[in-house]
């Protein structure tokens, strides 16, 4: 009987430590299925230039002042911490080396770093396209409407935390690394600069939007890009002072 009455206690205290892990383990599984729902994705996309309403095919415009304070939040910051990206060089331009890609799109990052925010640079990837999957991607491959780039940012929009970014640049497009020297132009006739357009696209990373205003044009976090141009290699006031307000450098 005392034996009986043992193992009836027994089984009810099983029965609720039982009840308690099914619990815990059901709200933990709400909870990611709730922050899976709760993450939104931005999309920036850069395009040449307009000239009357078609693609600006002509080159860079000179530097007239790149002191204008403008600039735009877009809603998240990166964490405190080291981040990640990965680049994918099988689908780098045929005319480039593996070298000049990768120091071209490493000072891009370089532009951005605070004393609390540092990129580095992990395994290559054989990712060619945006997705959500845990790796913050640098990659050439299809983009829409002929654009020069499109950075995607998946990020919390009710708590502002950044999450994953990937860069895809167009593959179609001719592109060049050169290494800035003071003229904001001097970049290969008629491509692209990766540094160049890396360094507008890693703004959209860190929380800045995009400035169409034609006042801004001299400015990395301007909306259209050009090709030859080198000028977005380097921040300008607009860019820093954003940059400052994010991060309180
Ligand atoms: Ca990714
Ligand atoms: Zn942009």
């Amino acid at each position: 009987m005392k034996k009986n009455n043992f193992l009836k206690i027994f089984i009810c205290f099983l029965a609720i430590i039982l009840l308690i892990a099914g619990l815990a383990g059901s709200s933990v599984l709400a909870k990611s299925n709730k922050d899976e729902k709760d993450v939104r994705v931005k999309v920036f996309v850069h395009y040449p230039r307009p000239d009357g309403g078609k693609p600006q095919k002509s080159a860079c415009l000179d530097t007239v002042n790149d002191q204008i304070e403008n600039y735009g939040l877009v809603g998240w910051k990166l964490p405190s911490s080291t981040i990640s990206f990965s680049v994918n060089y099988s689908s780098k331009p045929l005319n480039m080396s593996n070298e000049n890609v990768k120091s071209a799109i490493t000072n891009a990052f370089q532009t951005w770093e605070t004393s609390d925010v540092n990129f580095q640079e992990g395994a290559a990837s054989s990712v060619a396209r945006y997705q959500y999957d845990g790796v913050n991607l640098v990659a050439w491959g299809s983009v829409p409407n002929n654009a020069i780039a499109v950075t995607y940012t998946w990020y919390y929009p009710n708590t502002g935390q950044w999450v994953e970014s990937d860069t895809i640049l167009n593959k179609k497009l001719k592109w060049a690394w050169t290494e800035y020297l003071g003229d904001d132009c001097a970049g290969a006739p008629n491509a692209y600069d990766i540094q160049n357009i890396m360094t507008h696209e890693n703004g959209h990373w860190a929380g800045l939007d995009d400035l169409y205003s034609s006042a801004s044009r001299d400015l990395t976090m301007y909306g259209y890009g050009m090709p030859s141009e080198l000028k977005k290699d380097t921040l300008g006031l607009g860019d820093t002072l954003g940059l400052g307000v994010l991060y309180g450098d």
